[in-house]
């Protein structure tokens, strides 16, 4: 049964204060949410939008140190700059606030506090590297040293790019810090820790038995991370930014950034309801949701959720409509390789579009799999959507009303099969999108409300009104009074899409207030009415517009293939017997599984040609072991064993690197026997 809620508290991931936003974000997370919370308040519904930045965290300590600033210098900028991009958008926030708030720090420490009195913590030493010369312990990131197995100079603490091996800073030879460039010392250092295992039977049955339901995507994450099993999770970190931890001994220590972000949706809803903001939180009527990119989907299905269950006060979410990820002109969205479309730079670009880039946002949501984002398409959905299609019919149907009944909506008179076909259509439009939106299906929703305008397009060109002016006067003004109500369905209908254009419809339509109820009816517009001035609802993008930006992004291409060759140079020449030592064969991978306790690995088991041979890589972020069984692969076959993770590996599986690091497997263009031999 369908349970009752009387209140929704939304929230939508809190971004990182250390770089602008771009349309990966806004398609990913905030117009989901915004449509969303639109359609709730349109419905009359209590609901609660809670944004806010993201403030704390090593990445912005980095950025301060390599611009010459303090970190808050950092966070100040980019808070400022996300804020206006999302008003710019109209991503109707209730509150967004950030996490160097008082009242944040306040909210968070006190909650640290509330678990380690309740005992929810565990508390482990461990060596850690600490830079003597800058006064700090160092995150694995931060220390490189060169790789154990293949000797790259510039493999990192957590992980060696060149070979894909998973490492701990430990295992670099000849480590150093990233910071001063000194040789860190090993020292003792005390952290506290979530017992994620004790949640671990709850969690099991409150997902994947009570949340069924959840998007595919977002019930699949969590279930393969709880079937391998949850390890306790630091929720401090030896740092000089961030929130102190609340606790005697702890000097020096800050809460960790996944510990004090989440919390900071309860600070800012407390920071815009002092009194009542515990209703929005602790009432088991209040419904949450939260609206998330699939990065962080083991963090708000997971690890808040133990912590709130941990506290005992707080309701857990209801749902975690996480998204896939949004591509750029097919390459992946990179904020390093400046491979993106800023928002500040897209509302410089094309000032007033903002619902333009919302549709077409929504059009290609992520929702069930990666997908592009493309100027072409963009503009081909301005044009042939937008223009040709909602823009038209609007055009067309408030010009004529104002030909040939002066701008006042006219009297029907008898209906015909033709107009009893649109107004059946217009009576189950809300109940279709309703349901699409109850279930966070965005996409299909706006595609629903297109096809109203369609259908609305489809009629004035059937009927074509123009033509009857002469001789049917009663007959135009049916036909009138038709294509006018469905216009004001209209602006009912794209509202939580299209909000900027739907204030443009109702003043065009001199329509004052659209309830969501009223969806559906044909009396939004009472005979007589008088209309407003009628207006381009939206305007064509000509090629020269779209072709700037693809020149941008291929400049950018570019200059990114160029610092990838820099960075990257062609090594010396090799003695031609020395290249015949190595010997490369094609596999047949037969089996192949993630290996636990490491979110980095693969487990190959391969045909050779004669054996099998059991080969494990460090891929397991770029594939999903299923996609790899029954396919070829090369592999280094004369490499030494070694173990990793305890299992022990016979070769090396060759992939190619692209330069965001995404890794690709080589494959034989045909099919060969398992076991040729690579030359
Ligand atoms: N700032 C990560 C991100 O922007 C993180 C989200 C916090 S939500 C509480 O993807
Ligand atoms: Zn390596």
């Amino acid at each position: 049964m369908e349970k009752h809620f009387k209140r929704t508290t939304v929230t939508s991931a809190l971004p990182y204060a250390n770089g602008p936003v771009h349309i990966g974000h806004l398609a990913g997370v905030y117009v989901p949410a915004d449509i969303y919370v639109r359609y709730l308040r349109a419905k009359g519904e209590d609901v609660l939008f809670i944004g806010g930045s993201d403030e704390h965290g090593v990445p912005i300590t980095i950025r301060a140190k390599k611009e010459g600033c303090t970190p808050q210098d950092v966070v100040d900028r980019y808070h400022k700059l996300i804020k206006d991009s999302f008003e710019e958008f109209g991503i109707s926030f209730d509150v967004y606030s950030r996490t160097t708030s008082k009242v944040h720090e306040q909210t968070a420490s006190d909650f640290f506090r509330k678990l380690y009195d309740k005992g929810e913590f565990i508390e482990r030493t461990s060596e850690q590297y600490y830079d003597e010369e800058a006064g700090q312990f160092l995150a694995d990131r931060y220390i490189v040293g060169e790789c154990p197995h293949c000797h790259n100079l510039n493999a990192y603490g957590d992980q060696c790019e060149v070979c894909g091996t998973s490492l701990s800073p430990t295992e670099l030879i000849n480590p150093h810090s990233a910071i001063s460039g000194s040789k860190p010392v090993m020292r003792e250092t005390k952290h506290w820790y979530l017992p994620l295992d004790r949640h671990e039977g709850w969690l099991r049955k409150w997902i994947l038995e009570e949340h069924k339901e959840w998007r595919p995507n977002v019930y699949g994450q969590c279930k393969s991370w709880l079937d391998l099993g949850l390890q306790p999770r630091a929720v401090s970190r030896d740092l000089d930014w961030g929130i102190p931890v609340p606790v005697e001994g702890a000097e020096g220590k800050v809460l960790y950034v996944w510990f004090d972000a989440p919390i900071g949706y309860i600070s800012n809803t407390k920071e815009l309801l002092p009194d009542s903001w515990e209703r929005w939180w602790k009432d088991p009527e209040t419904r949450l949701i939260h609206f998330i990119g699939k990065d962080n989907i083991v963090f708000h299905c997971i690890v808040f959720p133990a912590m709130l269950k941990a506290e005992g006060s707080y309701i857990l979410p209801d749902n975690v409509p996480a998204n896939e990820f949004l591509n750029l002109e097919g390459d992946k969205i990179s904020t390093s390789r400046n491979w993106a479309v800023w928002l500040h730079e897209y509302l410089r670009d094309f000032p007033g579009k903002q619902d333009v880039l919302r549709y077409v946002l929504t059009a290609n949501a992520p929702e069930t799999k990666d997908n592009d984002f493309t100027w072409r398409d963009f503009q081909a959905r301005n044009n042939n959507e937008l223009v040709a299609v909602y823009g038209n019919f609007v055009n067309r149907a408030l010009v004529l009303s104002n030909k040939y009944f002066d701008g006042k909506v006219p009297a029907p008179g008898a209906l015909e099969d033709i107009d009893r076909e649109v107004i059946n259509e217009l009576s189950t439009i809300r109940d279709r999108v309703e349901r699409l939106l109850d279930a966070f299906k965005f996409r299909d929703a706006q595609k629903e409300a297109m096809t109203l305008a369609r259908v609305g397009n489809k009629y004035l060109a059937d009927t074509e009104p123009w033509k009857l002016a002469k001789t049917d006067m009663a007959r135009v003004a049916t036909i009138l009074n038709i294509s006018l109500q469905l216009v004001a369905n209209l602006a009912i209908v794209f509202e939580p899409f299209l909000p900027f254009s739907t204030g443009k419809l109702k003043l065009m339509l001199n329509l004052a207030d659209t309830g969501w109820s009223r969806l559906g009816g044909l009396d939004l517009l009472p005979v007589g009415h008088v209309l407003g001035e009628p207006e381009l609802l939206f305007e064509k993008i000509d090629d020269d517009k779209i072709n700037e930006q693809v020149s941008r992004l291929e400049e950018i291409k570019k200059a990114n293939a160029e610092a990838n060759y820099k960075a990257n140079p062609v090594r010396e020449n090799v003695a031609f017997d020395d290249f015949l030592k190595l010997d490369i064969r094609v596999g047949t991978v037969l089996e192949c599984t993630k290996v636990p306790k490491a979110d980095k690995l693969l487990q190959f088991k391969i045909d050779d040609g004669i054996a099998t041979r059991t080969i494990v890589s460090g891929i397991a972020k770029h594939y999903a072991p299923e996609e790899l069984v029954g396919k070829q692969v090369c592999f280094i076959a004369n490499l030494p064993p070694r173990k990793l993770k305890g299992i022990e590996s016979a070769g090396m599986i060759l992939s190619a690197e692209d330069h965001d690091g995404t890794l690709s497997v080589i494959t034989p263009m045909r099919q060969v026997k398992p076991g040729s031999e690579v030359k």
